[in-house]
């Protein structure tokens, strides 16, 4: 699965339907490696809709869709996985209930992250890394504590919160899989020019 972590796009819906599913398509088709679908309001039965369009798009694409947060979503749509934060369903209980789908945790501390290692994650969020404009509970995860993270656990990291392009150099040697992002790629001017341009720029530090 490391391979699909590279770039990972979480949602955000501040747009019309029609417009985010636009954004989430032009996103796979220029080099997204996964998607999250991120809902905090939704209803259930809206979620489970907004899932299933979601999910066409990826699966046309070949990228994984995971589902934050709702382990029923995740199985009602037939979804590679779910990711969830330290508010949820504790991480061998979603373990249960998925089987061998993916299993995403988020970790802000070392021994949370191999908490959640042992409890049977197969990746980890690690942030907010820089300060976020994304509506989210989060507090900030230093650089030093993300090595900490990537040194400590076989699992591969995502470092996630307010990353842009400019600043993916900083992952340099950071050991992570690879960057979440949400409002670079969904706010941006062109996403097909924002997604190559990430592509490029991850590219020049990966496997280092
Ligand atoms: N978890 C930690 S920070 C964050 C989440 C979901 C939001 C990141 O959003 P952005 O816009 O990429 O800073």
């Amino acid at each position: 699965m490391k391979n699909y972590l590279s770039l990972y796009l979480v949602t955000n819906r501040e747009s019309e339907e029609a417009e985010f599913l636009q954004r989430i398509q032009e996103a796979c088709q220029h080099g997204v490696t996964l998607v999250q679908l991120r809902e905090k309001e939704l209803s259930t039965h809206a979620f489970y809709e907004l899932a299933k369009k979601v999910k066409a798009i990826t699966e046309s694409y070949q990228i994984p869709l995971i589902i934050n947060d709702r382990v029923d979503i995740c199985l009602a749509v037939d979804a590679a996985g779910v990711h969830v934060g330290d508010d949820e369903l504790p991480v061998q209980t979603v373990r249960k209930l998925i089987g061998d789908k993916w299993l995403g945790v988020s970790a802000k501390t070392l021994t949370r992250a191999q908490e959640a290692e042992a409890q049977g994650a197969d990746y980890l969020g690690v942030g907010a890394i820089f300060p976020t404009q994304t509506k989210v509970i989060t507090q900030a995860t230093s650089m030093e504590t993300l090595k900490a993270i990537t040194a400590g656990v076989q699992i591969p990291v995502v470092a996630i919160g307010g990353i842009t392009e400019e600043r993916l150099s900083v992952f340099e040697g950071s050991g992570v899989a690879g960057v979440a992002v949400v409002s670079e790629i969904m706010k941006a001017e062109s996403v097909a020019q924002k997604v190559k341009k990430m592509r490029e720029k991850i590219a020049e530090w990966e496997g280092k």
